[in-house]
């Protein structure tokens, strides 16, 4: 029995929430071998699928099910942690909620050890409300920031920028609205000694990961 999926906000981030817990190890397999029945990656060069329009039926049950999620209103937060506009389901505002479809556009990576994406904000081409999906392998997303405080222009480049590391099991979903998807930059850096948490270096396996998007 799979525990009640429990969202987490991300201190310091406005509109970033994390499910650590969205997907059952049976319904990661099930979300892997689906893809890999696209054949997509059946190329070892492949690293990358793009899907814009009508998405695979296994994607579609995806945002579906991220939908109930949003809307099952489990997410624990005071009103005041939710941004303005989401109305009671908190990790989405609501016309991104109730758009049709939720999403229409899918990057499906695949990243063996070592290999990860740089630091940036997504097109502004996609609307608010992105969603990423972790599989096989736990990762550290690094979210930055520059610092509104840092107006000096002799001050250290270090200091002018805030970053965050996230930590992303597998089976995880994350959710970027807002401030998280206009001002922070995302990356993945696997570069060896980037990648600890607690203090501990993670192992790394393949990772795949799925990217839904709304088309503006
Ligand atoms: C992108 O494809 O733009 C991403 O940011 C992917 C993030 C991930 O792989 O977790």
């Amino acid at each position: 029995q799979q525990n009640k999926p429990t969202w987490q906000s991300v201190r310091g981030i406005e509109g970033l929430y994390l499910c650590n817990d969205f997907l059952s190890p049976h319904q990661q397999s099930h979300l892997l071998s689906s893809i890999q029945n696209e054949g997509w990656f059946d190329e070892g060069s492949n690293n990358q699928a793009m899907r814009f329009g009508n998405l695979p039926a296994w994607a579609v049950e995806l945002a579906d099910s991220i939908r109930e999620l949003v809307l099952s209103g489990d997410h624990g937060f005071a009103d005041k942690d939710c941004p303005s506009g989401s109305e009671g389901s908190c990790m989405l505002p609501t016309d991104v909620l109730w758009r049709q479809p939720l999403f229409d556009q899918m990057i499906v990576n695949v990243y063996q050890p070592g290999e990860g994406i740089c630091a940036h904000v997504d097109l502004m081409r996609f609307e608010d409300g992105i969603a990423i999906v972790s599989l096989e392998s736990s990762c550290v997303m690094h979210f930055t920031r520059n610092s509104v405080n840092c107006g000096n222009e002799n001050a250290e480049k270090d200091q002018c920028t805030i970053k965050v590391p996230v930590y992303l099991k597998p089976g995880s979903l994350v959710i970027l609205s807002g401030e998280a998807r206009y001002l922070w930059k995302h990356e993945i850096n696997r570069k060896p000694d980037v990648q600890t948490w607690g203090g501990e270096e993670l192992i790394q396996r393949r990772r795949t990961s799925i990217t839904l998007r709304k088309l503006c």
